[in-house]
């Protein structure tokens, strides 16, 4: 493993949740949360981990068995097409008290077979864990929004008319993976004109005109973990009030969102204040989505910021701060920074 210590702590982390969760082995088989744990990328549904009392075991693809003998050599691996068989036959033989599985995460048919060998049905553990990013994660979380910010710097002077939103995205997508991005974050979102009134715009084959909105959605996978960003602009001389006056709003919404950030607040009143904003300015029908979400290795993940959620803000959380307003058949406007929360308050990851 590479950074040791922080694979360590995580590892101790699990532990001490295990412990008060009444288990002393668990069944891991999200693949994001077996990198998590070891730093390893497996591809998703083909690995099973068991963390036990004295170790952890790996039923894997045969293909991963020699990659990793050199990279985890404290694993005990186990090539085998029966991944999830072999584990429960394995615990069964082991002198193992209580085992469990994530029942958010598993399959109806895996869950089922857990279940019936006597396995214990468990709170989301490793989720738990990665809604507060440690210090090795949150370098990599850095490195990931500051790409998709520079894409922006990158791409903006660069756009013209007569250009399709694929080709804006084209050019997103090739800057981010040149600076060592391994993939986007969820699918690149341009949207011009009226497209831009579309929260999630699928991306097309539409031209870019002289004087018309411009929003771009997109963020990148950095060492395993996801940035987020919206930028909205108006492309051309004749930007109209109207426009300038809700991008304002929009602005003085993201702003007041990311001030309200702080440890020890509710992640419904970021909600509250940015909605707020937009209410006061007669807008509120118009923002029609939540104000924002954690980031990790998921692009969605807890803890956020929407009016129906109980979370608490706590240092290490990774999330966004997103408000929009989209006016059908005319424009949207949506500007969206990633933050990570810290003692004070938070720091804007989508910077320079
Ligand atoms: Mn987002």
């Amino acid at each position: 493993m590479r950074e040791k210590t922080n694979f360590k702590n995580r590892l101790a982390g699990l532990k001490t949740l295990m412990k008060k969760n009444g288990v002393d082995a668990v069944v891991i088989t999200n693949n994001l949360d077996q990198y998590y744990l070891t730093n390893f990328f497996f591809y998703p549904d083909e690995t099973v981990l068991v963390v036990h009392p004295k170790g952890i075991l790996c039923f894997t693809r045969d293909l991963y068995v020699v990659p990793l003998q050199k990279e985890l050599p404290e694993l005990e691996v186990f090539g085998t097409d029966q991944r999830l068989e072999n584990a429960l036959k394995k615990i069964e033989e082991m002198p193992i008290k209580q085992a469990g599985f994530d029942a958010s995460k598993e399959s109806y048919r895996q869950g089922t077979l857990m279940r019936k060998a006597g396995l214990k049905e468990l709170p989301s553990l490793i989720s738990q864990l990665r809604r507060e990013k440690d210090s090795d994660e949150l370098k990599r979380m850095r490195a990931s929004n500051k790409i998709a910010y520079m894409a922006y710097e990158y791409v903006r002077p660069r756009i013209k008319t007569g250009m399709t939103e694929n080709e804006v995205a084209v050019m997103l997508e090739q800057f981010m993976r040149a600076q060592g991005a391994t993939a986007v974050s969820f699918l690149t979102i341009v949207g011009f004109g009226e497209n831009a009134a579309n929260p999630h715009h699928e991306t097309s084959m539409r031209k870019l005109k002289n004087n018309e909105a411009v929003l771009m959605d997109y963020g990148c996978i950095y060492q395993g973990y996801c940035s987020d960003i919206t930028r909205c602009w108006w492309h051309g001389k004749n930007e109209p009030a109207e426009y300038t006056k809700v991008w304002h709003i929009v602005d003085k919404a993201r702003r007041a969102g990311i001030k309200a950030l702080k440890p020890g607040v509710a992640t419904k009143e970021i909600d509250a204040t940015a909605r707020g904003i937009i209410t006061a300015a007669g807008y509120g029908d118009y923002f029609t989505h939540r104000t924002g979400h954690g980031v990790g290795m998921d692009i969605h993940e807890e803890p956020f910021n929407s009016a129906d959620s109980q979370a608490i803000l706590r240092v290490g959380n990774v999330v966004t701060v997103e408000p929009g307003i989209y006016l059908p058949g005319k424009f949207g406007i949506r500007l969206e920074d990633t933050l990570a929360i810290t003692q004070k308050g938070s720091t804007i990851l989508t910077r320079k």
